[in-house]
């Protein structure tokens, strides 16, 4: 008899509430939410070539981005799987411009989800790997429906993010502030199964990720620290160089095998100089598995889960990985980018209107 233990989100979820009072039953629920949205996804993206699903819609999302059909059913399934459980008392999406309310005749609950449905959708017509991104933070208004209050908040206060990661297997990895850990989907029995407990960073990174067609409009020191990554100006070994265009997966490698992504912010257009990442959908969520594997995500002035935001499609420039090597890019920043400190200040100061 196999000595191996099968253990389910919901076991995962018990068992870290007997060390954990903060891992609630409702996560057990919540999570459980995700992972059913995730097995639907999952189904969708292996067909999607099949059902004629595949290529862009007509529709654009707020960024003006056409939005592949995935996309949309992707964000739907999220929505209807989550909107009438009783634990949420809003939703917010990337692809959506405002907050998504609770329909009226369901009961509301104490927590917000925050999610990207389809991330790194360019990828689906080439079928490269592409992850749901999700957070959830407590309400801390007094109004039953979620207000602006309850979602716009600093990354610090999460109660729990995580990410599915649709690849050469279906991949649920969360962390409710103990820890991070990773569930693989078992298509025989449909269920996601422990398969990866406690992840902690490498202390030695092996990569680094980022889109090197951008590196003319990098800042000095960006173009810099990706020089010393590489070993160019003194005797060290570089790190391989792997990007995936797709966060989660570029994410999920660093974390499993140590490294850093990085998608800073940039002069190419002074009146935007934060980068291409969303802050409430993307970079809180792997800012906070980051620090709870042991690593580290800055801006590039500092720690990107003390930013308090001000929009809820607000853009960040993310460098997230081992803390050492975030900390370096910090340093070279701050050596070579007063400019662009100076730039980015009155955004990373900004505060919401509410
Ligand atoms: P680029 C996908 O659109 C995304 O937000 C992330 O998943 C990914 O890391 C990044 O953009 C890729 O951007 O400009 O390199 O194609």
């Amino acid at each position: 008899m196999s000595k191996t233990k099968i253990v389910t989100i919901e076991r995962h979820i018990l068992e870290q509430q007997k060390n954990h009072p903060s891992a609630t039953g409702t996560f057990t629920g919540l999570l459980y939410d995700m992972a059913l949205s995730a097995k639907i996804i999952a189904r969708e993206t292996t067909r999607a070539g099949l059902v004629g699903i595949l290529g862009a819609s007509d529709d654009h999302n707020v960024y003006g981005e056409r939005q592949q059909k995935l996309d949309i059913f992707a964000d739907q399934t999220i929505f209807r799987i989550n909107d009438h459980t009783g634990r949420l008392c809003a939703m917010a999406s990337e692809e959506h411009e405002d907050i998504i309310a609770i329909p009226p005749h369901f009961d509301t609950g104490k927590y917000v989800l925050l999610y990207d449905p389809l991330d790194g959708s360019s990828n689906i017509d080439v079928n490269v790997s592409i992850g749901t991104i999700f957070a959830v933070h407590r309400k801390i208004s007094g109004s039953a429906h979620g207000t602006a209050q309850d979602i716009l908040q600093p990354g610090r206060r999460l109660a729990a993010a995580g990410y599915v990661i649709y690849g050469s297997s279906t991949m649920m990895v969360y962390s409710a502030g103990n820890g991070v850990h990773g569930f693989t989907l078992d298509p025989s029995v449909g269920e996601f199964l422990l398969s990866h407990e406690n992840i902690r960073i490498p202390p030695t990174a092996m990569y680094y990720s980022a889109n090197a067609g951008n590196e003319k409009y990098w800042t000095k020191g960006m173009q810099k620290y990706s020089r010393w990554l590489q070993g160019m100006d003194e005797d060290r070994k570089p790190l391989g160089h792997r990007y995936i265009g797709s966060l989660v997966s570029d994410f999920h490698r660093n974390l499993l095998r140590g490294g850093v992504f990085f998608y800073p912010g940039d002069m190419q257009d002074p009146s935007m100089p934060f980068g291409k990442m969303r802050l409430m959908f993307e970079a809180q969520a792997m800012a906070f598995l980051a620090e709870q594997a042991g690593g580290y995500a800055s801006d590039g002035v500092g720690n990107i889960l003390d930013l308090q935001p001000y929009s809820l499609h607000q853009r960040v420039p993310i460098i997230v990985g081992n803390r050492d090597l975030v900390e370096k890019a910090e340093a070279y920043i701050r050596e070579y980018d007063h400019d662009w400190i100076e730039a980015y200040s009155p955004f990373r100061h900004k505060q919401p209107t509410f």
